[in-house]
């Protein structure tokens, strides 16, 4: 199914690193964090079993849940759905520059390399609306980062990224645009559409079991990034977006919310949004 693939695809990632925000340190820890934040995390498990009086088989039905998770490969979903963008808060405290928001995880590595402007891979068809994303990348001080690049991946005009779901060709609708001597670029795609979480695997089951919206408002991925400079992750969301207030994975902010406007060029819609990069 599309949601095993997923799963599976981005369980590999995560195990070699490839999904973590590559601006962050590695995940080293020594015993005192390890205490204090696993203890912390471990209390407040136990206050929910105390709190809420979890039965026997409520205790067996979490470890058949927590191994289902695994087996279907469904980690690197179930966390950066559900935590991640605790993890980015955090992380934003201590950032300048463009706001962003969680990496998720469909990320891929090593996709098409183009020049600005740059028309995304896509099939020659390729439904959906015909978008326009351009802009420009500076430092903190307003100078034009000549060097920038933008990684994009999103969504088809169904909701299926490539490389995990079978319905989707490699490499469809991702790349790695260079920016201009002005820092400038313009990409030519097709608008996403709202997405919803596997509903098949337990990360599904658990959110669709509890009443919560299993869907992700439509979003596009960013990492946009110049040497010397941190890498700001983000996505970029589409006003009037029927999801933009109950994203699943809590990751919109109003800042990053576009409102595409006409081009006159048949039903192609256009959007401006410039990036700020703080030095390293
Ligand atoms: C997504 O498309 C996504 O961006 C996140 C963060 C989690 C699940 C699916
Ligand atoms: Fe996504």
């Amino acid at each position: 199914s599309g949601a095993g693939l997923a799963g599976a695809n981005a369980t590999e990632s995560a195990r070699l690193g490839l999904s973590s925000r590559r601006t962050a340190a590695g995940g080293g820890a020594d015993a005192d964090r390890v205490a204090a934040v696993v203890g912390a995390a471990l209390e407040g498990i136990r206050a929910a079993i105390r709190d809420h009086k979890v039965t026997y088989s409520e205790f067996d039905a979490f470890k058949r849940w927590l191994i289902e998770v695994s087996d279907t490969g469904e980690w690197p979903l179930f966390l950066d759905v559900y935590l991640e963008f605790e993890v980015e808060r955090v992380a934003a405290e201590s950032q300048q520059g463009s706001t962003g928001t969680i990496l998720g995880p469909f990320w891929l590595d090593g996709q098409v390399r183009l020049q600005s402007p740059a028309t995304l891979p896509m099939r020659e068809d390729e439904p959906g609306t015909p978008l326009v994303l351009a802009g420009r990348v500076t430092g903190t001080d307003g100078t034009p980062l000549p060097g920038a690049t933008v990684d994009i991946w999103h969504t088809d005009d169904e909701g299926w990224y490539s490389g995990f779901a079978e319905k989707s060709p490699a490499g469809n609708l991702r790349g790695v645009v260079a920016c201009d001597e002005q820092g400038r670029f313009e990409i030519h795609t097709r608008r996403p559409a709202p997405y919803t979480i596997p509903l098949d695997g337990p990360t599904g089951k658990l959110t669709t079991t509890a009443g919560w919206s299993p869907w992700r408002p439509a979003h596009l991925h960013l990492l946009v990034s110049a040497p010397g400079h941190r890498t700001v992750t983000t996505q970029l969301f589409f006003t009037g977006d029927p999801y933009l207030d109950s994203d699943v994975a809590s990751a919109t902010k109003p800042e990053l919310v576009l409102d595409p406007q006409p081009t006159g060029d048949g039903d192609e819609v256009r959007s401006d949004h410039d990036f700020v990069l703080e030095p390293e």
